[in-house]
């Protein structure tokens, strides 16, 4: 998958060269451009906003360098053979970003994320990348970020991770999406006892179905208790 990143903060992005995602970034399962929008501006002081038309707190992100900065990258698509790119922008007004939405994005060609600070980005930007290709406002929640390169890094790392072959052991998926809906069970590794602690006996007593049985209704006790909204009506 190619994902390009527009922001002011391309330093931010420094962390996807190591862990998982840097091992698939090197191996190319995923081909990463971040692109500073500052270097789109034309002026001196490379100017990104401004104040808002009708007045109000805060500035708002200037239409022009965004412009120029999407046109670059999705002129590059053309020629990548990639037509219809992803553009995401990160915004508290999007659709809420959940593990079926990663699981749509993970077999995308080509996602750009474009991340906005200050009290947005000029509204005829996105009317203007729907003219060009697909564009989707993605929110990571109820709560408010300073700018959309947080949301975009936990939006990457979700989606990379469910990429075919950038996660070592495909198990690990395939028991996440069996799961899926519930919580996780509890896990415990050696030692048997610690600081006086005892690991469950069941996951002890080599009983491969009490096993499966116990960690089915540690996932419901704690669905239950702590998101009772992921169950169907009838197991709340
Ligand atoms: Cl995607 N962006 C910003 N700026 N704030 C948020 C968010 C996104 N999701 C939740 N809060």
């Amino acid at each position: 998958m190619r994902i390009d990143i527009v922001t002011i903060f391309p330093e931010f992005f420094s962390v996807l060269d190591v862990s998982l995602l840097g091992k698939a970034r090197q191996s190319g399962l995923i081909d990463l451009g971040v692109h500073d929008l500052r270097d789109f501006t034309i002026d001196r002081h490379r100017t990104v906003d401004d104040t808002p038309y009708g007045g109000g707190a805060g500035m708002v992100m200037r239409a022009e360098p965004w412009g120029q900065a999407l046109d670059g990258i999705l002129d590059a698509s053309l020629e990548r053979g990639v037509f219809d790119p992803l553009i995401v922008f990160p915004s508290p007004a999007g659709d809420v970003f959940t593990q079926a939405m990663a699981q749509q994005l993970s077999s995308e060609k080509q996602i750009v994320f474009g991340c906005g600070r200050y009290e947005g980005i000029d509204q005829r930007v996105v009317e203007y990348a729907e003219t060009r290709t697909r564009v989707k406002l993605v929110s990571l929640g109820d709560y408010v970020l300073n700018g959309g390169e947080v949301a975009t890094m936990a939006m990457i790392e979700a989606i990379g991770r469910l990429i075919p072959g950038v996660v070592g052991n495909p198990a690990s998926l395939v028991e996440e999406s069996h799961s899926s809906g519930l919580l996780e069970y509890p896990a415990y590794t050696k030692p048997g006892n610690w600081r006086g602690l005892d690991v469950p006996p069941v996951l002890l007593s080599g009983n491969h179905g009490a096993i499966a049985r116990w960690r089915l209704e540690q996932q419901l006790e704690r669905t239950r208790r702590v998101r009772p909204e992921l169950l169907p009506p009838e197991l709340r």
